[in-house]
C-alpha cells in the first residue's frame, strides 16, 4: 500500500538497527512500490453528513502523484482490476464487490500530446486521451468452503477525470470533475479519476526525536510531506441497503445490520506477476487473476506487517489475517522501536487493544454482530447507525468523536498521530502525545461529492518534495 510510509517503516528499521545493532536482513523493494499503478495507498469509509443513508467509500491508488510529470501523465492500468469490498458478516470474507476495470481511448495516435489547447469536455476532440470504465458488482454466497459469486454490470464507459495538465489545457478543470460524478440506476453516485492526496504526512518529522519533544507530536509545526501532490480516487456513494446483509437500511447504531467492513484491492492476470502460484495466494474464485496489493485500516501494512510478509499481505484475504500476521499485531515491532527511541513505556506484548482496535472492531461500537469472536481482520470497520459529527475531531473515537477512525474512516482523521499514541500504548492508560506535527490536509476536503480536492495542475504546482513512484527507499542492513 502508501509507499511513502514504506519510508516510515524503513526508518523505524533503521532506527531499531541502530539502537541495538541488529542486522535486517536483506529483502527486495515490496513488490507494490515497482507497481505504482497496481498500489492502493488509502481506503476511507464514512456516512457523509449530506447523504446520511449512503455509506460513502474513497480509495486512492498510485502514491506521491506530481502533477505535472507529462506528456504521460499518471492514470489506471488497462491491465488491472480495481476492486472495493464489502464485508457485512465480520468473517472478513467479502459479501458485496465493485470491481472497476478501465479502457484508456488515444484519439490521435500522431500526437504527443494527452491535450490540446482549451480542451473543454469528454467528447471534445482536443482531449486527445480518455479513459473509461466499467463496475462489475458481485454478490457472495458461501456454502462451507465453496463459494458462489453473481455478477451484474451497473455501469459501462463512464469518464474518468483526467489529470489536471493545466489552465492551458484545460481553462475549466472543473467540467472534467462534473462529468465524472454519476448517479447509476440503482442509486449509487460514483466518480473515478485524478484528485488531490488526501492523505497528510510529515515522513521527516514522524521519528525525529527532537520534533516529537518539542512539538508534544501535534501542534501542527511539521511539513506535509504529500502537500501539492495527486492521486488517482474511486469515490462511491452506496445506498445502505445495497451493502447491509439483510438488504435493509440500517436503524440505527445497535441494529444487527449496522456494521460493515471495507477494504480495496487490485488484481492482475496471472501471467503478469512473477512468483504467484495458485496455491498459496487465494482469491480462488477469480481464476486467472491474482491479489496483488490490498488496503484496509491505515498503516497495518506499513508499521505492523514486517518487510519479509509485506508482499504475501497484499496477496491473502482479510479472513486469514490472524492465522498468518496475529503475533506481529499482538507485539509490534513499532512499540518496542518507540521505546528505543522515546522511551515512552509502550507496552511490548500482549496488544489484544490493538487487536481489538483495528482488526475485531470495538464493543458497543462497531464490532460486527451475530459472529463469534469475532475474527480478527483487517477492514475498516464502520457503523452505519452512527450519525456523522457536527463537529469532528481529527483524533477520532480517541478524541470522544465516534463517527471517526477507527470507526470507519474520515478524510480529515489524523490517523499517524492516533496510531501512533494507540500503539504506545493509549487504550492500556499510556498517555503519550505523539505525532507527526501535521493536523490536515493541505488542501480543503470538500462538503460535497466527490470530498476529495481537485487536483493540483501540473501548470501551477511546484511540490517541495518530488519522491517518484516505484523508488521507495530501502531498509538498511542485509
Ligand atoms: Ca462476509
Ligand atoms: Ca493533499
Ligand atoms: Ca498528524
Amino acid at each position: 500500500m502508501r509507499k511513502l510510509l514504506i519510508a516510515l517503516a524503513a526508518l523505524t528499521a533503521a532506527a531499531l538497527t541502530a539502537t541495538f545493532g541488529f542486522g535486517s536482513s536483506h529483502r527486495e523493494a515490496p513488490g507494490t512500490s515497482q507497481d505504482p499503478t497496481a498500489d492502493n495507498t488509502d481506503t476511507y469509509a464514512w456516512t457523509a453528513k449530506d447523504a446520511p443513508g449512503d455509506i460513502t467509500i474513497a480509495a486512492d491508488w498510485i502514491g506521491g502523484e506530481v502533477p505535472g510529470s507529462g506528456p504521460n501523465f499518471f492514470g489506471w492500468d488497462d491491465k488491472a482490476r480495481y476492486y472495493i469490498h464489502i464485508d457485512n458478516t465480520g468473517d472478513g470474507r467479502p459479501d458485496v464487490s465493485y470491481r472497476y476495470q478501465f479502457k484508456t481511448t488515444v484519439k490521435n495516435k500522431d500526437s504527443f500530446l494527452y491535450a490540446l489547447p482549451g480542451a473543454s469536455g469528454y467528447n471534445d476532440p482536443k482531449l486527445n486521451v480518455v479513459q473509461r470504465y466499467s463496475i462489475v458488482r458481485e454478490t457472495y454466497h458461501y456454502k462451507g468452503k465453496k463459494v458462489h459469486v453473481r455478477e451484474k454490470t451497473i455501469a459501462r464507459g463512464l469518464p474518468s477525470a483526467p489529470p489536471n495538465i493545466g489552465p492551458k489545457s484545460f481553462p475549466n478543470y472543473q467540467v472534467f470533475t462534473d462529468g465524472a460524478i454519476k448517479q447509476l440506476h440503482d442509486g449509487t453516485k460514483v466518480f473515478a479519476g485524478q484528485r488531490d492526496d488526501p492523505f497528510f504526512v510529515d515522513l521527516g518529522a514522524t521519528f525525529d526525536a527532537i520534533n516529537l519533544r518539542k512539538l508534544t507530536g501535534n501542534q501542527g509545526q511539521g511539513k506535509d510531506d504529500l502537500s501539492g501532490m495527486n492521486t488517482h480516487a474511486i469515490v462511491m456513494q452506496i445506498p445502505e441497503k445495497l451493502v447491509t446483509k439483510n438488504h435493509k437500511a440500517v436503524s440505527g447504531p445497535n441494529a444487527d445490520n449496522a456494521v460493515v467492513g471495507v477494504w480495496s484491492t487490485t488484481e492482475r492476470k496471472r501471467f503478469q506477476v512473477a512468483g504467484a502460484s495458485r496455491k498459496r495466494h487465494h482469491r480462488q474464485y477469480h481464476n486467472g487473476w491474482v491479489q496483488v496489493s490490498r488496503l484496509g485500516n491505515p498503516l497495518v501494512n506499513e508499521v505492523v506487517i514486517p518487510l519479509g510478509k509485506k508482499d504475501q499481505f497484499n496477496r491473502t484475504t482479510p479472513d486469514r489475517d490472524a492465522e498468518l500476521y496475529g503475533k506481529y499485531v499482538v507485539k509490534p515491532e513499532l512499540a518496542a522501536v518507540l521505546n528505543a527511541l522515546f522511551n515512552v513505556g509502550a507496552p511490548e506484548n500482549n496488544r489484544t487493544d490493538i487487536v481489538q482496535a483495528l482488526l475485531q472492531g470495538l464493543p458497543m461500537l462497531n464490532q460486527h454482530k451475530g459472529i463469534k469472536g469475532p475474527p480478527a481482520v483487517d477492514t475498516l470497520k464502520l457503523n452505519l447507525g452512527i450519525a456523522p459529527s457536527d463537529t469532528e475531531s481529527r483524533f477520532g473515537v480517541i478524541g470522544g468523536d465516534n463517527a471517526g477512525f477507527p470507526n470507519g474512516r474520515r478524510l480529515g482523521d489524523d490517523v499517524v498521530d492516533i496510531e501512533l499514541q494507540v500503539v504506545a500504548g493509549l487504550l492500556k492508560g499510556n498517555k503519550v502525545p505523539l505525532g507527526d506535527g501535521v493536523d490536515r490536509n493541505d488542501k480543503p476536503f470538500l462538503s460535497t461529492f466527490p470530498y476529495l480536492a481537485a487536483p493540483a495542475s501540473g501548470f501551477d504546482s511546484a511540490p517541495s518534495t518530488r519522491i517518484e513512484p516505484g523508488h521507495a527507499p530501502v531498509p538498511v542492513g542485509g
